[in-house]
């Protein structure tokens, strides 16, 4: 067994506890959390880990939300109107897909040990099976001409198959709709019925900007004309409330985005048990609002988890830029109170939306899924809004106990 004894335990359990000069003993899992002096005791062989005098170990990120295969953007899209992204992406599809096995290692750097990888295709599965990565490989359904309903399903069912022969320890198939207005209801619900005959994670994106809602309540304004255009169709197939309706069944469910919610859906969603994930960069690029954290808590506290999105609508897939993102965006929470509510978000809160409720924190018996880096902090309240503000440099990324980073 490893024994590691760092300056500062953040173990993002549902306390938010943080201990001090205490160490930790591991393998593969989480054995046991204690004053160094009795860890010595109860583990005389246990193999020391060096670490500074003025580290801080807590779980490894979960990134809830990443499309891998638009890795390949930089400027190639536009920003700034929904519409005009979703143009812009067509037009640009074929060659911004790609396999992005280097984005994969370069999570791993900084320290990110478990994602929520929406596939469209599949070209991605091979790098994530490969990946030391904790993988939730959603395979996405997307269409809503009816005449295609078929095809589409055969092709979905086809990667669904794909990914399942992958499955390991570290990698599990689960689903993804791609959102109310682009999947047709009928193949929803045949999607839908797989997913939780085979109890899959499942995930859809809702609600990410005011044409989308608009289009949903009432087939109006912008999606009206691309509608029209792409697919001869002239009245949307659902709407929001229908939407939700269609998940009652399903466990493990996220939606992503959630920025044009009312409390109604919120009401909604808690009923169904899903989580929210939260975007910000993405938003800030492709949506009028950002998500009202706040309101998720005054139901009965709503699940929320964190996610990058993809290079399509983010400059970086690294899970700390983007709660640097969150910590300036939300103004009205207190700046130290935000800061451990957004680890917690982008740690056990994750691993709660994709359904591995044994990863996501520094708890006995968990896997040992955890991050080590120096930072100088003298006070424990402060340990969080400093995290997201000053790391920089991860030395150590342990999944399953195994540090991946030499
Ligand atoms: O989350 C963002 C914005 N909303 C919707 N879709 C995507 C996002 N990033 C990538 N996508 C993908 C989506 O998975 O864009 C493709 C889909 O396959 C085309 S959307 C017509
Ligand atoms: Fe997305």
């Amino acid at each position: 067994v490893n024994l590691i004894s760092p300056k500062w335990i953040v173990t993002c359990d549902d306390s938010f506890n943080i201990f001090e000069d205490y160490s930790i003993v591991f393998d593969e899992n989480i054995i046991d959390i204690d004053l160094y002096s009795k860890i010595l005791e109860k583990y005389p062989d246990a193999k020391t880990i060096e670490v500074s005098n003025s580290s801080i170990l807590m779980p490894g990120l979960i990134n809830t939300h990443i499309h891998l295969e638009f890795s390949a953007n930089k400027t190639s899209l536009k920003y700034g109107d929904f519409i005009l992204w979703l143009n812009s992406v067509i037009k640009n599809r074929d060659h911004l897909v790609e396999k992005a096995t280097k984005e994969l290692s370069d999570l791993i750097k900084n320290g990110t040990t478990t994602i929520g990888a929406i596939s469209s295709y599949g070209y991605e599965l091979d790098s994530c099976a490969n990946s030391p990565m904790n993988v939730i490989f959603f395979n996405e359904v997307i269409g809503s001409k009816p005449d295609m309903i078929d095809t589409l399903f055969a092709d979905f069912k086809a990667r669904v198959k794909n990914s399942k022969a992958h499955e390991s320890d570290n990698f599990k198939s689960a689903v993804a709709i791609h959102s109310p207005y682009s999947v047709h209801p009928f193949l929803i619900r045949e999607v839908l019925k797989i997913a939780d005959q085979n109890q899959m994670p499942v995930t859809a994106h809702f609600l990410e900007s005011d044409q989308e809602r608009e289009w949903l309540d009432s087939s109006k304004g912008a999606f009206e004309e691309f509608f029209k255009n792409f697919l001869n169709q002239t009245s949307s197939l659902t709407t929001p409330e229908e939407f939700i309706k269609q998940f009652q069944n399903s466990t493990n469910l996220s939606f992503t985005h959630c920025v044009e919610v009312d409390k109604n859906h919120l009401k909604m969603i808690d009923d169904c048990g899903a989580s929210v994930i939260h975007c910000p960069n993405s938003n800030r690029l492709l949506s009028k609002k950002t998500l009202n954290i706040e309101s998720l808590d005054e139901l009965d506290n709503i699940n929320l988890a964190i996610g990058t999105d993809g290079l399509s609508s983010n400059y970086s897939l690294n899970l700390f830029d983007e709660l640097k993102s969150a910590l300036f965006m939300h103004t009205s929470i207190e700046p130290n109170t935000l800061s451990q509510k957004l680890l917690y978000s982008a740690t056990k809160g994750g691993a709660k939306a994709l359904g591995v409720s044994n990863r996501g924190s520094i708890e006995k018996n968990k896997i040992a899924d955890m991050i080590l880096f120096d930072l100088d902090v003298e006070s424990k309240d402060d340990i969080a809004l400093h995290t997201i503000l000053h790391e920089k440099n991860i030395t150590h990324t342990f999944i399953r106990g195994k540090n991946e980073l030499h």
